[in-house]
Formats: C-alpha cells, sequence, structure tokens
C-alpha cells in the first residue's frame, strides 16, 4: 500500500520566525504539503521506533493536510503518532504532550494569528524532543532538502478516522487519538491555585475570554466556566472555525475588536482576556484598562511567589530583544537571571532547558514558562487570575501599582504592511550600516548611545544569530527596527518604540512616544522609501 510518487521541488518552503507560513492558494497546491513533510522526514532520517504528536488549530486545509502527515508517516515508517481528536491541538498542548510522551516532536497545523480559510493563510510548525520548535541550524537543512526532492512516500488507503479516542494500526504504525484539552488541564492545576480562583468567581467576579473562533474554545470552556466556576457565557466565541467566522485571530487591541468594545464599555467585565488561533498568545484587559505584554511580562515576574509551582523560587526571565525592558528592572530588584534574544520562541528553548530561566515573554503577546516549551495563552490568563485571586486587586490597579514600584515603559508597535520585498530589505541593509556612525549623535533631545544591530550568541548552543536593529539612547528610550518572519506576503517592517518614566506614569503612550517615532521615521527614511506615513497596524 505504499506509493512512491515522483515530485518537483517548491523554491519557497523555506520557515520562517515560527515555521512554514504561506497563503491557502499556495499550500494547498498539489504535492506541496507532500514535499514539505518527506524533506523534515528524510532530514530527521530513520524513523523506525519514532513518535510525533499531530494536530492543528482547526482552520482550513486542516483535515486533508493532517491525513496527508498520517498517511506519509506510516509509509516513512514512523512507529507511532499522537493526534487530537478530530485533529484538534493547541500548540501549548502540542508541546505539553511532546514533553509528557517522550515522543521525538510533533506538528502543529498552523498559521498562528494569520487569518485563516480559502483567501488566508495556512502553515505547519515543526518541534522537536525539546518540545519547542526546531532551531534554525536544521530549519536550514530542511529547506536543503525541499530544494533538491524529487520523490514521496505516502500510503494509499482512505482517510483515517480521528473522531473517537483509542488506538489503531496502519502499516504497522499505531495511531493514538487523543482528547488533546484533558492533559492540558491537568498540567494547569498543578501550576495554579484552583481553589483560590473558584472562590473568586463564587464572589461574583467576572470574565470574558475571546476565542476568537479559534483553537483555545474547547480548552477555555473546560477551564474557566466548568472547572473554575465562571458563569456560563463568560468564554466568547468559543466553536474552532476553519475560516476563524472571519476574523482575524490576533489578539491584541486592533483585532479583538468586540472583545475591546467590551472591556471599555460601562458594562465591561472585571476581566477580559483573548487567545490567538493557535492559542500560545494572550491579551489581559482589565475594565477599561489594556496590559502591554511586556507590562505583563514583568507583572508576572514580579509576582511568581503567589503561583503554587513557582513559589519556591525562579531561575531567571528571557525577553525578545523587541519586548520593552520593564521585566529588566523586575529581574534585577529579584536579583535573577537576565537574557535578551532575538524573536521567536525557539530562542528562549535553551535557556529553559539549561535551567537558566523559568519565565519568558514577547511583546507579540507572548507569554510563557519552563513548564513547556511554547507560549501559553491560557497559561497567562490563569497566572492573571491568580494574582487577582491572591491580592484581591483589580487589573489596573495591579499594574499601576507595578509601575509605582519600578516607573513606566511606554511602549507603542508600529507594523508597515505590504512593503515591497526589495524596499524592504535594501531599506534594512543602509539602515544598519548607517546606525553606527550615529553614536552619540543627539535628535530633538535625544542622545544615542549605542546604535547597530542585535546579535545574540546563545550561551548553551554558541550559536550566533542576528535579527533586528536597536538604537538605544541615553535615557533609556530605544527604537527596535526588524522585518517580520511570519508574513504570507511582501515584507512587513516592524518599528518598536520605548520611552521610560520613573515618576510620569498616567501619560497616553502615543503622546509619549511621538518625537521618538519622528526620529525613527526620519532615521529609517520609512516614509520617504515605503510611500507609508503612517504604521498600517499599531499595537
Ligand atoms: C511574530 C512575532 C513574534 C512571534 C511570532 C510567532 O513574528 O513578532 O514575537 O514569536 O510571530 O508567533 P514576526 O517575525 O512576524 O515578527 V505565533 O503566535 O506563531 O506563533
Ligand atoms: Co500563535
Amino acid at each position: 500500500m505504499i506509493r512512491t510518487v515522483a515530485t518537483t521541488p517548491f523554491t519557497d518552503q523555506k520557515m520562517g520566525t515560527a515555521g512554514l507560513r504561506r497563503k491557502s492558494t499556495v499550500a494547498t497546491q498539489a504535492n506541496y504539503v507532500e514535499n514539505f513533510m518527506q524533506s523534515i522526514f528524510n532530514t530527521i532520517g530513520d524513523l523506525k521506533g519514532k513518535t510525533f504528536v499531530v494536530g492543528g488549530d482547526g482552520r482550513y486545509y486542516n483535515d486533508i493536510a493532517i491525513q496527508v502527515i498520517i498517511k506519509m508517516a506510516a509509509a516513512n515508517g514512523v512507529s507511532k503518532l499522537i493526534v487530537g481528536q478530530n485533529g484538534f491541538m493547541s500548540t501549548p498542548a502540542g508541546s505539553n504532550i511532546i514533553l509528557k510522551n517522550k515522543a521525538n516532536g510533533g506538528f502543529i497545523l498552523s498559521a498562528s494569528h494569520n487569518p485563516g480559510g480559502p483567501s488566508g493563510d495556512f502553515g505547519i510548525k515543526y518541534s522537536n524532543e525539546s518540545g519547542g520548535q526546531i532551531p534554525s541550524s536544521v530549519s536550514d537543512r530542511i529547506y536543503q532538502n525541499t530544494l533538491n526532492i524529487s520523490e514521496y512516500k505516502i500510503c494509499d488507503v482512505s482517510d483515517i478516522d480521528l473522531s473517537k479516542i483509542g488506538t489503531q494500526d496502519l502499516e504497522g504504525m499505531e495511531i493514538e487519538v487523543i482528547d488533546p484539552v484533558k492533559d492540558y488541564v491537568e498540567m494547569m492545576q498543578n501550576i495554579f491555585d484552583f481553589a483560590s480562583i473558584r472562590k473568586l468567581f463564587q464572589q461574583g467576579f467576572t470574565m470574558r475570554f475571546d476565542a476568537m473562533n479559534a483553537v483555545t474554545g474547547p480548552y477555555a470552556r473546560k477551564i474557566f466556566e466548568e472547572v473554575l466556576g465562571a458563569p456560563k457565557g463568560s468564554v466568547v466565541n468559543y466553536n474552532p472555525l476553519p475560516d476563524f467566522g472571519g476574523l482575524h485571530p490576533d489578539p491584541n487591541m486592533v483585532y479583538a475588536k468586540e472583545l475591546v468594545d467590551f472591556m471599555f464599555s460601562d458594562h465591561a467585565a472585571d476581566f477580559g482576556a483573548a487567545n490567538d488561533g493557535d492559542g500560545d498568545r494572550n491579551m489581559i484587559l482589565g475594565k477599561k484598562f489594556f496590559v502591554t505584554p511586556s507590562d505583563s511580562l514583568a507583572i508576572l515576574t514580579d509576582n511568581f511567589n503567589l503561583i503554587p509551582a513557582y513559589k519556591n523560587g525562579i531561575y531567571g526571565v528571557a525577553k525578545s530583544a523587541a519586548t520593552s525592558t520593564a521585566v529588566s528592572r523586575v529581574a534585577k530588584a529579584h536579583n535573577i537571571g537576565y537574557y535578551e534574544v532575538p524573536t521567536g520562541w525557539k530562542y528562549f528553548v535553551n535557556l529553559m532547558d539549561s535551567k537558566r530561566i523559568t519565565f519568558c515573554g514577547e511583546e507579540s503577546f507572548g507569554t510563557g514558562s519552563s513548564h513547556i516549551r511554547e507560549k501559553d495563552g491560557i497559561w497567562a490568563v490563569l497566572f492573571w487570575l491568580n494574582i487577582i485571586a491572591a491580592t484581591g486587586k483589580s487589573v489596573e490597579q495591579i499594574t499601576r501599582e507595578h509601575w509605582q514600584k519600578y516607573g513606566r515603559s511606554y511602549y507603542v508597535r508600529f507594523d508597515f504592511e505590504g512593503v515591497d520585498t526589495a524596499v524592504a530589505d535594501k531599506l534594512m541593509a543602509d539602515l544598519e550600516n548607517k546606525l553606527p556612525s550615529l553614536e552619540n549623535k543627539t535628535f530633538a533631545g535625544f542622545k544615542i548611545e549605542h546604535a547597530g544591530a542585535f546579535v545574540y550568541n546563545d550561551p548553551v548552543d554558541h550559536s550566533s544569530t542576528k535579527n533586528g536593529l536597536i538604537i538605544s539612547f541615553a535615557d533609556g528610550s530605544r527604537i527596535v527596527y526588524r522585518l517580520s518572519g511570519t508574513g504570507s506576503s511582501g515584507a512587513t517592517i516592524r518599528v518598536y518604540l520605548e520611552r521610560y518614566s520613573k515618576d510620569n506614569l498616567s501619560a497616553d503612550p502615543l503622546k509619549m512616544l511621538t518625537e521618538i517615532f519622528k526620529i525613527a521615521m526620519d532615521i529609517s527614511e520609512i516614509p520617504e522609501r515605503t510611500g507609508k506615513h503612517q504604521a498600517d497596524v499599531v499595537t
């Protein structure tokens, strides 16, 4: 039943910040997924005795791609697959299943926060036995394989039934269909103080969780409504849909509009949160109050002692270079390790494995800990609920008190989307050449201390990665420029701005950053080179 099929290479199967992401129209071409998967299997080599985890966020084409992956895994000699029921599994749940079962890796079918559907995006994230996504050295080898591929192997059988939990056999490969929610709930119960969060809801505390018609709906209903007793209806948009019901499942102030409008209205709940397509991102809101992800990381880190799983101490904390420096002050106060890495969760994995850090986060609505090797949306929400239950304080109060203690990093990200790739590449190259000459110069009263490329030297595997450009000013303000690595067409230039104040704590972030924004535009020539005088998305 095993068939070898002749194929020709696609030249665009290079993975980005988090796996392979393409327009659905590209990913659904004949042999596209097949070539990519065969290249992964070829790169791994001997698959005998190996176990992989498979699932996805339920987006368009997941159902077809999952069948292809199962039939190809069996044809290539994989020993066992652990598959989420009906093909569902969030990215954090997948990481947990890999670690818990000591699997050799896993595939999460998702383009994360990118829209889905026939005109949206499709993607595949590939993790290894660490439970985290593979390092660039491995994805480079897979990419080389995709460029030279001439055949793939697949089992010629009818589709596998993934609707029932249990075990079946395909050509000697075991397929175990599991409940993708169960182990995840258990893990959360072992980290947080569920009893005190349950009590909080009993006392009338209200929340709204927006699953954005994506994968976390079933997880959130189980945990918040069933186990913790939040009122029915607290979780909205809970049915994972192939096109996310037309939503752009990116939990931020722009795309989670329904939730934001509700939380800024007079009948807002006490607490609001949203997750992205595959459940690894989170947005945190209080009553008429937004917490930036950079502040959230700092606040969670400062409060580690309130959480049962962390109360005996944490190793350290890391953030991506583009994330605000708020957490650095917390790390200093607690005298714990502190690291800055390139954008992408895979760079945190070695730091967690080597017990250098416990917490980590990114400005892009990602927060997590070493309980797994991916960022974890529901984990962050539970962490906040646990802090609220333990302190009796509101989201706003917790955040304002944090600023009083540490000062405030005003922080906003500006995205310039749909830029011609050649224009964007040239802009970044020219900027990189120009930056060193700007050191010690002053712009509108802001003196530049350092300017240049961000280079990360991994202390564990000693690899070196260059990602983005940073301008650091004498007063602690920063500009970071990066090209996005998760888009499926054209280039997106991200500009991250930060300004620190010790005592001016209630200003409007955009106003605080007006001068820095102007400096960032002048130095980079973004308006002149791209024709864009304003960012497309501001978060
Ligand atoms: C973006 C974010 C980055 C995040 C990545 C994957 O990457 O900026 O912080 O790790 O998405 O997120 P980029 O290269 O477009 O800036 V997700 O929720 O895949 O998994
Ligand atoms: Co995601």
